[in-house]
């Protein structure tokens, strides 16, 4: 019986179990259960931190990360529609050139499809690059345009690497 089993252990074995368990549950709340949904905050999101979270919740729509410029709206289509039904994609656009510039959102009918693609897609490869895939509280007229200087996104303005699918050298270390 299992009152025999824990007659088996002295007190202070008891405890010492105890204790491990209690941080084993700690450790899994903290990294599944406390981890944020997003880690990215949108500095022109209008709503304060409650309207985010329960936006990303609810949110069928995901936006995707380092993208090749290259990549085009039917390769997207193609991986991403393995987890579920399109509604719709809306390419990330350089706002000066009007050219793609290595992002966009994607946007399913359910939830539990965009859920599958964060889970299953995010960290896979398209083109030969590791994309990202993030929840987004919802796609907004003037998302799609990148929001750095030169038109693109911020993040090519601050990279110093040679990355040939985003356009070369990023603005930091553009020959001048
Ligand atoms: N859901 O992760 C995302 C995400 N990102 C990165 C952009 N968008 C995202 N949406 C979701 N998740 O609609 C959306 C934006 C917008 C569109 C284009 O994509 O909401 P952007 O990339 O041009 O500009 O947006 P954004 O997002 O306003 O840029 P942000 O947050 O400042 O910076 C992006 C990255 O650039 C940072 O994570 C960091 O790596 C780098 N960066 C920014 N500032 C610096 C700096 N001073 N020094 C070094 N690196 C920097």
């Amino acid at each position: 019986s299992f009152g025999c089993f824990f007659q088996a252990f002295s007190a202070t074995e008891l405890k010492s179990f105890s204790l491990q368990i209690y941080a084993m549950a700690t450790k899994l709340f903290r990294s599944e259960i406390a981890k944020p949904i997003s880690l990215y905050q949108d500095r022109r999101f209008q709503g304060g931190q409650k309207e985010r979270e329960s936006a990303l919740k609810q949110s069928t729509t995901l936006y995707l990360g380092n993208l090749s410029f290259y990549t085009t709206e039917e390769q997207i289509y193609d991986l991403f529609s393995k987890a579920g039904e399109i509604k719709r994609i809306i390419m990330g656009l350089d706002r000066l050139r009007k050219t793609p510039c290595g992002f966009c959102f994607v946007e399913y009918y359910r939830r539990c499809d965009a859920e599958n693609s964060v889970n299953f897609l995010s960290g896979t490869k398209l083109d030969e690059r590791t994309i990202r895939v993030d929840y987004d509280v919802g796609f907004s007229d003037g998302r799609q345009y990148g929001r750095g200087r030169s038109g693109g996104q911020v993040r090519d303005e601050h990279r110093v690497d040679y990355d040939p699918g985003r356009g070369g050298f990023g603005r930091a270390k553009a020959p001048q």
